[in-house]
């Protein structure tokens, strides 16, 4: 019979009794259970017997198994992934002409916020660059209770009635026998359900536009997407849409990087955002408003109770309103960005809904979805959804139950305590009387009918390179699509936004004239004119702020020129980050971040080559080094490069071309030029070398 030794949890490392770790324990760090009991042993469970089966009656074992079955919640049935981070709301200005809001008046006070940016369709573990709409909710903890803003980067949306949301998501999510695809949208099922909602063409337009690729969550844009009221302290309303617009500008990725990122890092944006709140480069927005009476809604040509049209800016101008900066990474994810409860529902006095048939649905789901996600009605006492002003009322018990409270009295009204909570007529929540009311039917109004004529705004108001990037898109997702049914259908409706892009991506499927023709319920408008503030290539700002360039260097590179080129990087607000063959220190003093194979060129904006000659001998035997430039050229980034390089880009195929970008830093105020066309962002002149038009 085997001989068992006795181990004590305080001088052994959890092995079989070899590696010994004494640690100091004192009171201040035993280890306790759940209850407080402090734990003696936190390696062996309790056995009758050495060699025995364990006993039920290991109440230390027990609880710690089953709080980690538990570690997982069910997650959010849409907008799994997420990322999340703390911050400020300020106010530009004192509001009160349009609104109550208690957060909206001082322009001295800071509201706390809680931000959670997501992707849609993928599951928790799914990757950060699907193309996909991006979610962007705020909570203002305001002194008057919690505002929750819960919006998309997205102004409009696919359906206009809350009843087909259920049928649009299992339409997008992976198919329900095999399980795949995940995260993304280029599959039958998705193509099918929206083929046969033509009031999903607006949205598709911008699902298939370079805002579904975004380069980061710091670059994206944020909409309320529904029109909301703002209600004054006059009890006056005027109508208003929400829009965040980030300081950095609104800027994508191209598709190929958006697949190749998914591979290189899986949680490139989740890690942008933390590294840039880590290092102090804190993202900010401005929260604008588009404010109108009703006398300018009755004049629009479509209604704005419907969510599938957006106000053009040119019309109803952008009033900034506030900022918003986010300067703190969450403690723990789990806490505050899985357990984060948003809510449409969840509003203050001074803002108020309007009957959009979408947003009255989401005023019943969001809560509904807490009771299962996290586990009852109690969801508001968990410290990310507490609200930091006082929370008194008679609802009572429930699962896990926080508040203690204490007293008899647990009914409104009473006599028994005059101090108890009361309802307060005027300070208290009053809903704007809604005009809209008529007789109960299940009908979509006339006036939501009309469903391509923003569609073919949204094409016209696109740069070249954004309407070729939309052309690709389609071609790519419809080329994933098995039925040919269901690739005619989508052509006729491509045909009715705009004929010439149902022609280019029928050529680019080589499918020309096969295009189901498709009646609309009322006739495309053609007197639209562009609004170019859809255009994100268009308003895009020259800047390299909150950017990140690489270089790529070896032993024996200039590590002045790396200096210099840091320096000149960091007076615009970029990093730069230093990529070698190996990860050590080098003898030339520079210590890389990152290696060849480990950080290829699209985790980056721009790419500078300074290897020694030597150096550059070596990468040009290595394909992640020859593939690194190679995918710079093709990504449109711009490209910098020494005399050493020259047979590295020649290898790439890359020919040095101050226009297109690849910019020779032997020449003078070659550096200067490299900042300049890397400010841009993409070069896109270069488009047409790498990638035919569609
Ligand atoms: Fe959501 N949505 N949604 N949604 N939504 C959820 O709530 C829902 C819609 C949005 O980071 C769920 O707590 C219905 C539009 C964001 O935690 C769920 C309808 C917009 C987030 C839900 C919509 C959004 C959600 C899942 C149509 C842009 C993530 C987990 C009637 C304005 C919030 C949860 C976070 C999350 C329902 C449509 C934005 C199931 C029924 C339109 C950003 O309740």
């Amino acid at each position: 019979m085997k001989k068992a030794k006795r181990q004590s949890s305080a001088t052994t490392g959890g092995g079989k009794g070899g590696e010994t770790h004494q640690t100091t324990v004192s009171a201040k760090n035993t280890l306790t259970t759940n209850q407080g009991v402090p734990v003696s042993d936190n390696q062996n469970s309790l056995k009758s017997g050495a060699r025995g089966p364990t006993l039920l009656e290991d109440f230390v074992l027990r609880e710690k198994i089953t709080h980690f079955d538990h570690e997982r919640i069910p997650e959010r049935i849409v907008h799994a992934r997420g990322s999340g981070a703390h911050g400020y709301f300020q106010p530009l200005k004192n509001l009160s002409r349009l609104t109550k809001a208690d957060f909206l008046q001082d322009p001295n006070r800071r509201t706390k916020v809680f931000v959670r940016f997501s992707t849609v369709a993928g599951g928790a573990g799914s990757v950060d660059t699907p193309r996909d709409v991006r979610g962007f909710a705020v909570k203002f903890y305001t002194e008057e209770g919690n505002f929750d803003l819960v919006g998309n980067n997205i102004p409009v949306f696919f359906i206009q009635d809350a009843m087909k949301f259920p049928d649009l998501v299992h339409a997008v999510k992976m198919e329900p026998d095999r399980g795949f695809p995940q995260a993304a949208s280029a599959h039958d099922n998705f193509w099918d359900f929206v083929s046969l909602m033509p009031e999903s063409m607006h949205m598709l337009m911008w699902a298939m536009s370079d805002r579904t690729i975004p380069r980061s969550l710091r670059h994206i844009e944020g909409f309320g997407v529904h029109t909301f009221r703002l209600v004054n302290a006059k009890d006056e309303s005027t109508f208003v849409k929400f829009h965040w617009r980030p300081s950095v500008g609104a800027a994508s990725t191209l598709w190929e990087e958006a697949v190749k990122i998914a591979g290189a890092d899986p949680d490139f944006t989740r890690r942008d955002l933390w590294e840039a709140i880590e290092s102090g480069d804190f993202p900010e927005w401005t929260l604008s408003i588009q404010a109108f009476d009703q006398a300018t809604a009755d004049k629009l040509d479509f209604d704005i109770l419907d969510p599938t049209k957006l106000i053009p800016e040119e019309i109803i101008p952008l009033t900034p309103i506030g900022r918003m900066v986010l300067d703190q990474n969450p403690v723990n994810f789990f806490a505050e960005t899985e357990q984060v409860a948003f809510h449409p529902g969840h509003l203050v006095p001074g803002i108020d809904f309007t009957p959009d048939p979408l947003l009255q649905g989401r005023l019943h789901s969001y809560i509904d979805t807490q009771l299962s996600r996290l586990g009852g009605p109690n969801f508001h006492e968990i410290p990310i959804n507490r609200p930091v002003c006082p929370m008194r009322n008679f609802q009572r018990d429930g699962h896990m139950r926080m508040q203690v409270p204490p007293g008899r009295v647990n009914y409104e009204p009473n006599s028994l305590d005059p101090d108890s909570p009361r309802e307060n007529h005027l300070k208290g929540f009053a809903s704007f009387p809604d005009p809209n009311a008529g007789p109960k039917l299940r009908q979509r109004p006339e006036s939501f009918a009309d469903h391509y004529s923003q569609a073919r705004q949204f094409w016209r108001s696109m740069t070249v390179p954004e309407q070729g990037h939309i052309v690709g898109a389609f071609t790519f997702e419809l080329s994933k699509v098995e039925m040919l049914a269901i690739r005619r259908r989508m052509l006729g409706h491509l045909d009715l936004i705009e004929p010439e892009l149902g022609a280019r991506v029928a050529a680019a499927m080589n499918m020309k004239g096969e295009a189901e023709k498709i009646t609309p319920a009322v006739a495309p408008r053609d007197d639209l004119d562009p609004s170019p503030a859809l255009s994100l290539i268009g308003k895009a700002p020259a800047t390299l702020k909150g950017r990140c360039v690489a270089a790529l260097v070896t032993d024996g590179s200039d590590a002045k020129a790396v200096e210099r080129l840091r320096q000149a990087l960091s007076k615009e607000g970029a990093k730069l980050k230093l990529i070698a063959p190996k990860i050590g220190k080098m003898a030339n003093g520079l210590v890389p971040d990152q290696t060849v194979e480990g950080a290829p060129s699209v985790l980056f904006d721009a790419v500078v080559l300074l290897p020694s000659e030597a150096g550059a001998k070596d990468l040009a035997d290595m394909a992640a080094a020859i593939n690194w430039i190679r995918d710079a050229f093709g990504h449109l980034k711009a490209i910098g490069f020494n005399e050493a390089a020259k047979p590295l880009i020649d290898k790439a195929g890359v020919a040095p071309n101050d226009k297109l970008g690849v910019i020779s830093f032997e020449a003078s105020r070659g550096l200067e030029a490299f900042i300049a066309t890397a400010k841009k962002h993409k070069v896109w002149d270069r488009e047409k070398l790498v990638q035919p038009p569609r």
